[in-house]
């Protein structure tokens, strides 16, 4: 018997309560009912809850505008599904809009409730899916956007993810077996040296690492796989680095143990408190050596200990530029889009310049980008003429190729702050005041959820609400130290509630003092 199981019905939270009432899967078979009855007839508990579990999110800010959360296995999406997005999106006229997400995944906006089976129907035909994207379950796993074009790789993630995904989701259908998990559940793969993923900040994750003896007795040399961290996570009441699982396992069975640790989280995950819920929650619980005991005993077989070393000795590239790939003269071009924001005329263009220039594939990244691969060098200067990229730079500011930003108060109930539109504001006037010499990875997030990662930037804000002259205004806390790639470690809270009004002069003085950033004017006086 679970642990689940032995809890009653009465003592139940409202969310637990209502998935055991109902699986949230079972909506997929009544979009054509709640298209005929409206969004403002439906059952609440369907329509704010229950539609998630096929990607589809009730937007409290925008009544009637549903936000559609897709599914993009390692970011990865052909020019064709890249085209029905934008179509989708067109419908909507300006309100229609798309999101790239902090997990490599697009967003749509302005979502109709009628509409929904004609959309699904497009999905499907280009072998899109949205199923199981929100709520408890397990989130757009991540993998590295230049797997399979990096020369420096040691493992291509692409299929890999693919599988796990298929496993999880039974290929984009919705799998019965893991739509009540206690809590949401993040997944990343990475094979670069770079950490591309954030794997840090995963419920699990897999990191490439080399083993010696990996168990077969006559293996002379080292083997290739993956040592497992555990529990990383972010939420309001608390934020965790993954910790290492000490396993070890050879990409054959990544797919197996994604299984094995998803029945236990499921199993035995806690469940009476949302605030306590995540996988780290359990393992604090239990202690990491039984619940690596319990993930055996699902396994059905030992794991071998970690690897002493993983291979992640890289800085963490953001891959804006043009870049030679493996392939002889074949480029990867990344390009920035200001804080992940995409209408459908840009869509119809990127989909446009995947086919025309490269071979009809787009990847997008962790920090809201796209890369195009697959340019031969002989259309590279072409390419790199088209109008698009001058919106979409190739070689954006140094502030502006890396602001990440979640959504904020524009689509986002839980926003205690507006984001995009406020970063990115402010890093243009950042950039029109100061002369820099590197990059600074400045993060926004609406609210404590962090969906915009502050705490893995070099300057990270959360929003917050805060006082001033007796007056309640937007406001930020300040992160600063996240580090990425190689030694990954989480940034923390260095100074509390400023007024977003009163933010660049702050931001100004941290870029001068801790990132040698120097104000033009006086750049002019000493010259
Ligand atoms: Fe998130 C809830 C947006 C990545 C932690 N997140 C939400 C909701 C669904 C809340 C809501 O219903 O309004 C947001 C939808 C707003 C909207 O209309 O767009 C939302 N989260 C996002 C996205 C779109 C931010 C972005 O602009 O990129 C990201 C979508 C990723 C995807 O494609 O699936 C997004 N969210 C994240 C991340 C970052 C990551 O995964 O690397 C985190 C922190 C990492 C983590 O989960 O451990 C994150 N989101 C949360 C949480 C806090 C979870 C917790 O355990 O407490 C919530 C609230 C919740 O789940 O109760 C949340
Ligand atoms: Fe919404 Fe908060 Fe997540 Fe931003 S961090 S998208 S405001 S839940």
């Amino acid at each position: 018997m679970t642990d689940t199981a032995t809890t009653t019905t009465a003592s139940l939270n409202k969310f637990e309560k209502f998935k055991a009432e109902k699986d949230g899967l079972t909506v997929k078979s009544e979009i054509e009912k709640f298209a005929a009855l409206g969004w403002e007839a439906m059952d609440e508990t369907d329509r704010d809850h229950r539609l998630k579990w096929v990607g589809v999110f009730f937007r409290p800010v925008t009544p009637g505008k549903f936000m559609m959360r897709l599914r993009l296995p390692n970011g990865i999406l052909t020019s064709d599904q890249m085209r029905v997005l934008a179509e989708v999106v067109q419908r909507y006229g300006d309100d229609g809009s798309a999101d790239i997400t902090t997990r490599q995944n697009i967003q749509l906006r302005g979502i109709r409730i009628e509409d929904l089976p004609d959309i699904f129907n497009k999905f499907s035909a280009v072998g899109l899916t949205s199923v199981q994207s929100g709520m408890d379950n397990i989130r757009n796993i991540t993998g590295d956007p230049v797997a399979g074009l990096d020369a420096d790789e040691l493992f291509d993630t692409r299929e890999l993810v693919q599988q796990i995904q298929d496993m999880l989701t039974n290929k984009g259908e919705g799998n019965a077996e893991f739509t009540n998990l206690p809590r949401k559940f993040n997944i990343a793969i990475t094979g670069g040296r770079d950490n591309s993923v954030h794997a840090e900040i995963n419920d699990l994750a897999f990191v490439p690492a080399f083993k010696q003896g990996n168990g077969q007795e006559f293996s002379q040399s080292p083997t290739f796989g993956f040592n497992v961290l555990v529990g990383g996570f972010f939420s309001a009441k608390r934020c965790e680095a993954a910790i290492p699982l000490n396993a070890w396992v050879a990409p054959e069975d990544v797919v197996a143990l994604c299984k094995a640790i998803l029945e236990v989280f499921r199993d035995h995950g806690l469940r009476a408190n949302r605030q306590k819920s995540r996988l780290m929650w359990l393992i604090d619980d239990w202690g990491l050596d039984k619940f690596r005991l319990e993930v055996e005993n699902r396994l059905g077989k030992s794991l071998l200990p970690a690897a002493p070393k993983d291979e992640i000795d890289w800085e963490k590239r953001d891959h804006i530029g043009v870049y030679k790939q493996k392939q002889p003269e074949l480029n990867y071009v990344g390009f920035n889009i200001p804080v992940g924001r995409l209408y459908a005329e840009d869509m119809f263009e990127i989909s446009r310049l995947a086919t025309v220039y490269g071979n009809s594939e787009i990847r997008l990244t962790v920090e809201q980008n796209v890369i195009i691969p697959n340019i031969p060098d002989s259309r590279l200067a072409t390419f790199l003429t088209e109008p698009l990229l001058e919106r979409f730079a190739v070689n954006p500011g140094l502030l502006t190729r890396s602001l990440v930003s979640c959504t904020g108060a524009q689509f986002c109930n839980f926003a205690l702050i507006e984001t995009k539109n406020r970063a990115l504001a402010m890093i243009q006037a950042l950039e029109a005041e100061l002369i820099l010499t590197r990059t600074v990875r400045i993060h926004w997030t609406g609210c404590p959820n962090s969906c915009g990662q502050p705490q893995v930037a070099d300057i990270g804000l959360m929003g917050t609400k805060t006082r001033k002259n007796g007056k309640t205004l937007e406001g930020v806390d300040i992160y600063m130290g996240g580090k990425v790639g190689k030694d990954a470690h989480l940034g923390t809270c260095v100074t509390k509630g400023i007024p977003c009004e009163d933010l660049q002069p702050v931001l100004q003085d941290l870029l001068i003092q801790h990132f040698g950033a120097k104000l033009k004017q006086e750049a002019l006086v000493t010259h």
